[in-house]
């Protein structure tokens, strides 16, 4: 089962969005596994976009993502971190395929509602730089079995 950290940025909260994306998500069949609203300190919001440091685009990145709160979660299923990012989009919202919340919703890089871990591996560092392991809750749903194969 992978897991992947999926944000709601601070554009996606100030645009009262949080709803649509957890209900797509949701729909999906993805299970929830933990989720926290908060406001990203500078040094988690540097942590998180290591990779990006000194890229052209970094300091708008930090500002962004540290602009207004955010609701931080994981969301786990079998290939999950496939499947968010193609619920997600493409990180240009003009490139993103329709129906797609970046496509449906976005249309600036820089302004792109959500953050969706790229490969298992990082959804699961991703996972453990936002959340303690006690914020991760372990559960099934009745419906499983109609969702996940095994
Ligand atoms: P994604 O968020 O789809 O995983 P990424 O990891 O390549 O994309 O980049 C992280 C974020 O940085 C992305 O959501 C928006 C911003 N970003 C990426 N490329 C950019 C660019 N060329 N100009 C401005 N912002 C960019
Ligand atoms: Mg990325």
């Amino acid at each position: 089962m992978e897991r992947s950290l999926v944000l709601v940025k601070p554009d996606g909260v100030q645009r009262g969005l949080i709803g649509e994306a957890i209900a797509r998500f949701e729909r999906r069949g993805l299970r929830l596994v933990a989720a926290k609203f908060i406001w990203v300190s500078k040094e988690l919001a540097e942590a998180h976009y290591a990779e990006h440091k000194g890229k052209g685009f970094y300091d708008g990145l930090i500002s962004y993502i540290t602009s207004a709160p955010v609701m931080a979660m994981v969301w786990e299923g079998p290939n999950a971190v496939a499947a968010i990012r193609q619920t997600v989009g493409a990180t240009k919202p003009w490139e993103a395929a329709p129906g797609t919340i970046r496509h449906d919703f976005a249309l600036e890089v820089g302004r792109n509602l959500i953050h969706a871990s790229d490969k298992p591996e990082t959804g699961e560092r991703e996972t453990a730089l936002w959340f303690k392991k006690e914020e991760l809750v372990e559960w099934s749903r009745a419906i499983d079995a109609w969702v996940f194969e095994k």
